[in-house]
């Protein structure tokens, strides 16, 4: 570890040597899966793929893709590259249908994840006098315990609170002295929500960071957030199946997710098509594993829509940059024939000062047509001054998504308090043509 690194040799490294790295690493994990998972030697030996003798990695275009199917396919361990006893931790991720998705780690693996989060720990300052408040639920989810491995090696300390209980959280915060917390961003928000009913001033409290990730939140959102609690507010990625949080994560400059590319490769796809795109381009982020070993993925496609940027950052670090993933393609809600993604309503939202950021949008189909409301919260003082002009307000609210989305949102605006806060993952949409209820 030297000044803002924490491995300055790889998270520097020169871009072609970089691309040597990963070519000798990946050819280590095709021989690895395809000496160890079925499924993969099958794929390889169908696609004429011969890992042993892998030497361009232009050449990954010739593998096919790896797909959540598969994993539901093979459930639950048949894509482990390794027997049980070298395997010393599972993880899995329950999804909306179907079998979960199960994901297994060697020693090695978890040594290595808790260094990736050391490393994007330390990249944003914090150091090991600091406190961590860890509020990512512990347990099957990969955000509790890959985050406080990190934390650990980084020599910080851990406080293990997990989700929920947010009134204690708050007690932990004031009366530890906790300067780093972690959780997804809007359970962020409703510790600020609650903290500000109870009195606290964020602005007189030693919190100075947060790492929030695990869902999609906008600039604005980030805005919001840093205001509300005097703070630096980080995103960082990740997905069960790569390895958990901890894929890639923002430096100090927060232009960017630094992909841990000495880890994973990573590549973009149009999910239409499945064709490649050049680095610049918007669309499916696709990893591969470079160096897990219990149970790596080649070219696993995340459903993630973003763009890589593989300009070197200001900080130094030549690890490309993956923009703030903007949703996935399965949170793309078709209205009418048009597409529309949460965040798109969530930016413009957070630009109207009356409103607060509690929102929940709802789909359904009304005689054979689609019909969309927004409902959003604003804020006791707004509520009650107008009163007499909701609608007004309403249909400017109305006026700003159009412009924006092309869709007719018809707003309807909430009294404080009345829309259901998260203390994991938000659930920011309610499909009744899915089935979904309130
Ligand atoms: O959410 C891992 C994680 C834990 C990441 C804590 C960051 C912090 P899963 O439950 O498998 O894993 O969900 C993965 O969540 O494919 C994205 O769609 C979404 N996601 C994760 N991080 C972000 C982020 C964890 N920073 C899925 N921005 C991913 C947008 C995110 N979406």
């Amino acid at each position: 570890m030297s000044g803002i690194y924490w491995e300055e040799k790889y998270e520097t490294m020169p871009r072609e040597e970089l691309r040597e790295l990963q070519t000798s690493r990946l050819q280590s994990t095709l021989i690895n899966v395809y000496e160890n998972v079925g499924f993969y030697k099958k794929k390889f030996d169908d696609a004429g793929v011969n890992p042993y003798k892998f030497d361009d990695l232009d050449d990954i275009k010739k593998i096919p893709f790896t797909t959540k199917e598969d994993l539901r396919d093979n459930y639950p361990f048949g894509l482990f590259a390794r027997q049980m006893s070298d395997i010393v931790r599972i993880h899995s991720s329950s999804g909306t249908t179907g079998n979960p998705i199960v994901v297994s780690y060697t020693k090695n693996d978890i040594a290595l994840w808790g260094n990736l989060i050391a490393r994007d720990l330390y990249s944003v300052g914090v150091r090991k006098n600091d406190i961590i408040q860890n509020s990512y639920g512990y347990g099957l989810f990969t955000g509790g315990l890959g985050l406080h491995y990190g934390a650990e090696l980084l020599g910080a300390t851990v406080i293990p609170v997990s989700g929920g209980l947010t009134e204690r959280q708050i007690k932990i915060m004031k009366d530890y002295g906790s300067t780093v917390l972690c959780c997804t961003p809007s359970y962020a928000l409703y510790i600020a929500e609650v903290g500000s009913e109870l009195g606290l001033d964020f602005a007189k409290m030693p919190l100075k960071t947060g790492i929030f990730g695990a869902e999609p939140w906008t600039e604005e959102m980030r805005k919001e957030i840093e205001a509300r609690l005097f703070i630096d507010a980080i995103d960082i990625y990740g997905l069960t199946e790569i390895i958990g949080p901890g894929v890639s994560c923002e430096c100090s400059e927060k232009k960017g997710l630094h992909v841990a590319e000495d880890h994973f490769m990573v590549e973009i796809i149009n999910p239409a098509d499945n064709a490649r795109l050049p680095s610049g381009s918007r669309g499916e982020i696709v990893f591969t594993s470079l160096t897990k070993e219990a149970m790596p993925l080649i070219r696993y496609r995340t459903r993630d829509l973003s763009m890589i940027n593989e300009a070197q950052c200001d900080c130094g670090r030549t690890h490309s940059r993956m923009k703030k993933p903007a949703g996935r393609t399965d949170d793309m809600l078709i209205i009418r024939g048009v597409n529309l993604f949460p965040s798109q309503v969530e930016e413009v939202l957070m630009k109207v000062k009356e409103i607060e950021p509690h929102y929940l949008i709802v789909v359904d189909r009304v005689n054979h047509l689609d019909t969309i409301e927004l409902w959003v919260e604003v804020s006791e003082d707004v509520f009650a001054e107008k009163i007499n002009d909701l609608e007004k307000f309403e249909s400017a609210i109305e006026n700003k998504l159009h412009a924006a989305t092309g869709v007719s949102i018809d707003v309807k605006l909430k009294e404080p308090k009345t829309i259901k806060r998260s203390e994991g993952k938000a659930k920011r949409v309610i499909d009744k043509r899915k089935g979904d209820v309130i």
